[in-house]
């Protein structure tokens, strides 16, 4: 035998348990923060742990008859006292068997047994049990399904979310408030997102918040979640849209209620424009105003992000670069070097163009 599987196991094996030693992995969905993503975990690990022991069970049942056949070959070899002469090791086991067959009565006795616990196994084994299994894992997960799906409550917050290539637009509908890729959320109340998309279909995943929710066109699918834990929680698109599609993170920002007051209050308001009428001035004539909107100027274009509050944001870009000016500068004059497949024009500006606009956009609180 070549030795080639054993070395992969010792080169795999060490690797495997490596990997346990990693950091905590911070977006994982055994980490839930809402009873909605710990149902889903608990799924998970009822299903696991059920493929484990039926494992075991195979493997334990595949090894009976191994052990059985080493056994009775050992054996063999020591005794062999047959009216045919001894048993010759090197035997087919055809051989062998009929040479013990006709040896010893006992034994017609015996296989007539085994072949009644093998019906058994087979009618226990691979028809009754599967069958269990498979009704259990169908209820269960229907049970979860529907703890996880939308449920109506009073008070939730509505907020819908509308995946673009390659980010996501995001809309407080009641509270009349419009920004995206980061949803502020408070904590312990009922929140809904209502999900769609502008273009194609993207998948709306925040594992430590909720499963994958697919955004179809033309269809709004829901679910709703309750946030027991402030924090930071990270997401990514998870149905491929294009070329940035793994370029296109959601973050949903749990925060305390007041908190999320201040900041809808804040939102609220019109951009601050007094900084930079120059900056203004270039955003309109640069063409900016033909894909983004500002709130209180000319600019209500929506086929990019909204940028009224853009100095608000802590991310670029869909979560790609830090919301920093030289981050900024890039991406306004080569976007394609920030996120490759960005539909956004390179803008051609002078230098003063660029600091005046760079000072305008920073000022958009
Ligand atoms: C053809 C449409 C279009 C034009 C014109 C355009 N943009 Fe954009 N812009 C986009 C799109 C689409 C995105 C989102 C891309 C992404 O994140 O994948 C974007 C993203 C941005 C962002 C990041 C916003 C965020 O919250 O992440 C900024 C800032 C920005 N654009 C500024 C500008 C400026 C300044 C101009 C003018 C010089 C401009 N854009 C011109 C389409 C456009
Ligand atoms: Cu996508």
């Amino acid at each position: 035998m070549s030795h080639q599987p054993l070395r992969s196991i010792a080169v795999v094996l060490p690797l495997l348990l490596l990997a346990a030693c990693g950091e905590e992995v911070r977006d994982s969905t055994t980490r839930g923060v809402t009873p909605q993503a710990d149902a889903i975990d608990g799924l998970f690990r009822f299903s696991v742990t059920l493929g484990a022991v039926i494992w075991l069970l195979v493997m334990g049942l595949l090894a009976v008859p191994i052990w059985r056949s080493w056994r009775r070959r050992g054996g063999d070899a020591e005794v062999a006292p047959t009216d045919r002469g001894p048993v010759r090791l090197d035997a087919p086991a055809s051989e062998v068997d009929g040479a013990i067959a006709v040896a010893d009565p006992t034994h017609v006795a015996q296989a007539e047994a085994d072949h009644r616990v093998r019906n058994r196994l087979i009618w226990v084994g691979g028809i009754i049990l599967p069958a269990l299994v498979l009704v259990t894992l169908l209820v269960y997960s229907s049970v979860v399904g529907r703890a996880a799906a939308h449920v109506p409550e009073d008070g939730e917050l509505v907020v819908d979310v509308i995946g673009h290539m390659f980010w996501w637009e995001v809309i407080y509908e009641d509270e009349a408030v419009i920004t995206a890729n980061e949803i502020v959320v408070p904590v312990d109340r009922p929140v809904r997102f209502n999900l769609t998309t502008e273009d194609v279909i993207h998948s709306f995943w925040i594992p430590r918040i909720h499963g994958k929710v697919d955004m179809i066109p033309g269809r709004t699918n829901t679910f709703t979640f309750t946030a027991t834990e402030t924090g930071d929680f990270r997401g990514n698109c998870a149905e491929f849209c294009g070329i940035a599609h793994a370029q296109m993170v959601a973050f949903v920002r749990v925060v305390e209620q007041d908190e999320f007051d201040a900041w809808v209050a804040a939102q609220q308001q019109p951009a601050t424009t007094g900084a930079s009428t120059d900056g203004e001035q270039v955003f309109i004539e640069a063409g900016c105003a033909a894909c983004h909107a500002v709130a209180g100027t000319d600019a209500v274009a929506r086929v990019g992000p909204d940028l009224t509050h853009l100095a608000s944001r802590r991310t670029l870009a869909a979560g790609i670069v830090p919301n920093e000016r030289e981050r900024l500068e890039q991406l306004i004059i080569e976007p394609q070097a920030v996120k490759p497949g960005i539909p956004m024009p390179a803008a051609q500006l002078s230098a003063d163009e660029l600091e005046a606009l760079l000072d305008y956009l920073e000022g958009l609180e």
